[in-house]
């Protein structure tokens, strides 16, 4: 039996306390804004899982489209012993890395969910019992140590997650990853690529209303972790794209004045008629962004490949 560990090195408690400051600083700030990794409870994912189904929710069968058509071109290119996946969520996509990468004997799946973790774990493990697996339970802003496996290591960030962050946190955390990475290793990752507008908001306002519920969905979370008051359906979801900065914001527009209590931080926020809060950023990427941001990182994008319509990119880039 390969072994299967799982490291925490969040504290149990950073959670909650990361859930607080960010409420806290958030929704005092004007305009009103949260982190988008608050979507992510039990009903959230399940939700997202449920996105990335709907017809109009193009980038994971386009990423997945990528990712079937080079992963032996990724093997070739990096030779990995270890593959390293970021946010890796259900590892959906990893079977189709793994597949192709039949050096890799080490998995070393980072996450938050704990539970997440341990369920893609053994339920991977079921299915490829010669890999090793290190389940890292760790949030990827900050800093990861991660385990003594062997190299080359290749680190994979993909669904396009990296356009969640804003501009500096893109620019810290792709400079944390260069850290992790030693001569020969290599980073993959998936990125979300500008398009016309209709399609973008489409995708971010799909017609059955998921994309909606998983906006809302932020608002059960601070109700049931934070004792709040908040009435979803107080809420409008709207989706829209900000033409200067290249992303999609997804924002919750009050419908009517109102005044929500937070007791756990002893907040009362009051939202005027029609004023939104800011949930979510998810930028779209050119291929000259996406290679300036590797470069000021010092990671040299050496392969760029596109599904068949051009609509998401998967970069691989080496220090
Ligand atoms: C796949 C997590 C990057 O920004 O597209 C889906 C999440 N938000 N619909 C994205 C999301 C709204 C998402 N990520």
């Amino acid at each position: 039996m390969s072994p299967f560990d799982v490291t925490r090195t969040l504290p149990a408690d950073a959670t909650a306390a990361a859930l607080r400051s960010d409420v806290l600083l958030g929704l005092g700030s004007d305009p009103k804004q949260l982190p988008p990794k608050w979507f992510y409870d039990a009903r959230g994912s399940a939700l997202f899982e449920e996105i990335t189904r709907l017809p109009e929710y193009y980038p994971t069968r386009a990423e997945r489209e990528i990712l079937i058509a080079r992963a032996p071109d990724i093997a070739a290119a990096t030779g990995a012993r270890t593959l390293v996946e970021l946010g890796s969520g259900s590892s959906e996509k990893t079977r189709h890395l793994l597949d192709a990468l039949t050096g890799v004997g080490a998995y070393v799946p980072v996450d938050v969910s704990e539970s997440a973790l341990e369920l893609a774990g053994r339920a991977l493990l079921a299915e490829r019992p010669a890999l090793s697996m290190h389940a890292l339970v760790a949030d990827f802003q900050s800093g990861l140590t991660l385990p003594d496996t062997p190299g080359p290591r290749l680190v994979a960030f993909l669904g396009g997650t990296i356009g969640n962050l804003l501009p500096a946190e893109r620019a810290a955390f792709l400079t944390a990853v260069r850290r992790l990475l030693s001569p020969g290793d290599a980073l993959l990752l998936g990125t979300d690529l500008v398009k016309d507008e209709d399609t973008l908001v489409a995708a971010y306002d799909d017609a059955a209303g998921v994309t909606a519920e998983f906006n809302k969905n932020v608002l059960a979370v601070l109700d049931r972790e934070l004792g709040a008051d908040f009435d979803p359906g107080a809420f409008d979801h709207v989706a829209v794209w900000n033409p200067d900065r290249e992303w999609i914001e997804m924002r919750l527009r009050a419908r009517s004045a109102h005044t929500a209590k937070i007791p756990a931080l002893d907040l009362a926020v009051t939202f005027a008629e029609g004023e939104e809060l800011r949930t979510e950023v998810s930028a779209k990427f050119r291929r000259r962004t996406v290679e300036a941001e590797l470069a000021a990182a010092d990671l040299e994008l050496r392969h760029w490949w596109t599904d068949s319509e051009d609509r998401f990119a998967l970069s691989l880039a080496f220090p």
